[in-house]
């Protein structure tokens, strides 16, 4: 529910768009697309609040690709590790991630999934392919998980670089799962 100049809007049932003419020019009216934004959707870049690297071995900074171009990438076999946590509502999560593939990362880069500190599986991912499954923020993604319990109040997606290559940290995103659409 919003307010404007006096008037109230629910925006679930109603939007109104309207163009003037009052402009230095014709003005012309064409299509107008809105799309609901689900609220359950989260992404955590490399970089951002509530992603960390860990371990003895060396997180390189990689600046010219990748979600919001930076990746973070290590050699293998350090144990070193990234993660990311979400704070969310208890309930079912796709859990999906984007990363830039080169023919020297891994083709099982480990993604482990948590609700709070207990595992839910571990996920591998060939790194050496590009992302395909959807498109979404100017990224392409592919699920660890179409659906995953989360009862904790935290998701975490650990990646450990205990891998066949090396291993790129990037971004990871969730969803609340819909069966509806498959993903
Ligand atoms: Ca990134
Ligand atoms: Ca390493």
């Amino acid at each position: 529910m919003g307010r404007l100049n006096g008037w109230r809007y629910d925006f679930k049932r109603y939007a109104d768009c309207r163009l003037s003419d009052l402009a230095n020019g014709r003005v012309v009216a064409d299509a107008i697309r809105i799309e609901e934004v689900d609220p359950s959707i989260q992404v955590i870049d490399n970089g951002d609040p509530g992603f960390a690297l860990a371990g003895s071995g060396v997180w390189n900074n990689f600046t010219n690709g990748g979600f919001q171009n930076d990746i973070n990438w290590t050699e293998p076999g350090q144990g070193d590790t990234a993660s990311w946590t979400f704070t969310v509502a208890p309930g079912d999560y796709q859990v999906s991630a984007t990363w830039f593939n080169h023919p020297t990362l891994a083709t099982d880069a480990p993604f482990e999934v948590f609700d709070g500190a207990t595992s839910k599986g571990v996920f591998n991912l060939n790194q050496q392919a590009a992302p395909s499954q959807f498109s979404e923020a100017g990224a392409n993604w592919d699920d660890l998980t179409a659906s995953v319990n989360i009862s904790s109040g935290t998701l975490t997606v650990q990646l450990s670089d205990l891998a066949n290559g090396r291993v790129a940290a990037d971004a990871i995103r969730i969803a609340a799962a819909s069966p509806d659409t498959g993903r």
